[in-house]
């Protein structure tokens, strides 16, 4: 008998993206090998072509020629690997909740990692840290000389980022009191039950649990105000870090009409914040603009455009018009008043 391969990625301590994964793979039991690495020089070694773009983590799938091919970007990968390891879903099976769930996801990853990389980057403290940690996360033995150097450059072309995902001195305390609303809403919600959508995981709560790694366990600055505002954040993440031993049953979904009203907290952050810079966002796409401005939570925001995020509203809406009648009609009733309805809006 022929053991299973087991599935490779390349990634970073210090990549939300990475985290999520790698608790996804836990959490599903899918043997997995995790190079800690630059998914950039890891691929030359391997003499493989590089994905373009190519993030942390890149996966190594097998195509049906027997070769290896380096596959991005997370969401995807994840719909791959339900179709190719059977159990243990991430995703509900009611579409309604689905749907649900397939918004936290994108919150976590697109409007979460906006919290991440403001903190990682904008206070002295925190750009120092990180200045620090990531190059030895990459290399624990990299000699001094050499780690101040990649320190001094890395943080200055990071730094110099801030601008892109909208963090400066205007948006900076809107940013901060989103990420506090945020912890206070899980902070309700988790006293209810233990995940997102009832006692097992969805694909939302990997999404979260990736940023989160960071925003409580890597930066100075979030880690102070999530012990403050959400114990219960806090454990939680240690405890989505490994979830192979939870036997997770249908009846763990919540169904979505017994929703504790925190859950309408944590989405009436998705519509305040996040659904007003994805509409802004895909505006700019359509019109070609390379930059958009916009009025998030009162205060002026001003960002580079995402080609990336304008396919996220597009996703949105897909996956919402796929939905049947009554379970669209099930989907407004949760959604109504969070501001998440006008993200569903485009034609
Ligand atoms: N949508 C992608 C995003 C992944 C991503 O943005 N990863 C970051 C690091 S956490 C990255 O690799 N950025 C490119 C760079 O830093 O050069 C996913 O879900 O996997």
């Amino acid at each position: 008998m022929t053991t299973p391969e087991r599935l490779t990625l390349i990634g970073g301590t210090g990549s939300p993206y990475t985290r999520k994964m790698v608790a996804l793979l836990r959490y599903r039991r899918i043997p997995y090998n995790i190079i800690w690495g630059d998914p950039a020089a890891t691929l030359d070694a391997m003499e493989l072509e590089k994905p373009k773009p190519i993030f942390h983590p890149t996966f190594l799938f097998r195509d049906s020629a027997g070769a290896m091919q380096p596959v991005c970007d997370s969401s995807p990968i994840i719909r791959r690997l339900e179709s190719a390891y059977p159990g243990r879903s991430v995703l509900p099976s009611d579409p309604a909740l689905a749907f649900i769930d397939y918004l936290i996801e994108d919150f976590g990853d697109e409007w979460c990692t906006k919290y991440m990389f403001h903190y990682r980057w904008y206070p002295t403290e925190d750009a120092d840290n990180a200045g620090t940690l990531l190059p030895l996360g990459m290399d624990v033995s990299l000699p001094s000389d050499l780690l101040r150097q990649f320190k001094e450059i890395f943080t200055q072309r990071q730094v110099g980022r801030l601008y892109v995902v909208g963090s400066n001195d205007t948006t900076a305390p809107v940013i901060d009191a989103s990420f506090r609303r945020f912890l206070a809403a899980m902070e309700a919600h988790l006293a209810t039950q233990p995940c997102m959508l009832g006692k097992r995981p969805g694909a939302g709560d990997f999404a979260l649990h990736g940023q989160l790694t960071q925003l409580v366990g890597f930066d100075p600055t979030p880690r102070a105000i999530a012990h403050a505002v959400s114990p219960r954040t806090v454990a939680w993440v240690d405890r989505m870090e490994d979830q192979c031993g939870l036997e997770p049953q249908e009846s763990d979904w919540t169904p979505l009409e017994d929703m504790p009203h925190s859950l309408k907290d944590l989405l009436s952050e998705i519509g305040r914040v996040y659904v007003p810079a994805l509409l802004a966002n895909a505006n700019a796409v359509e019109a070609g603009e390379k930059t958009w401005e916009s009025t998030i939570d009162g205060a002026k925001w001003t960002q580079q455009t995402f080609p990336y995020q304008a396919k996220c509203l597009k996703w949105i809406n897909e996956q919402y018009r796929a939905l049947t009648g009554s379970d669209r009609a099930r989907v407004d009733a949760v959604l109504a008043g969070t501001g998440c309805e006008a993200a569903l809006a485009k034609p």
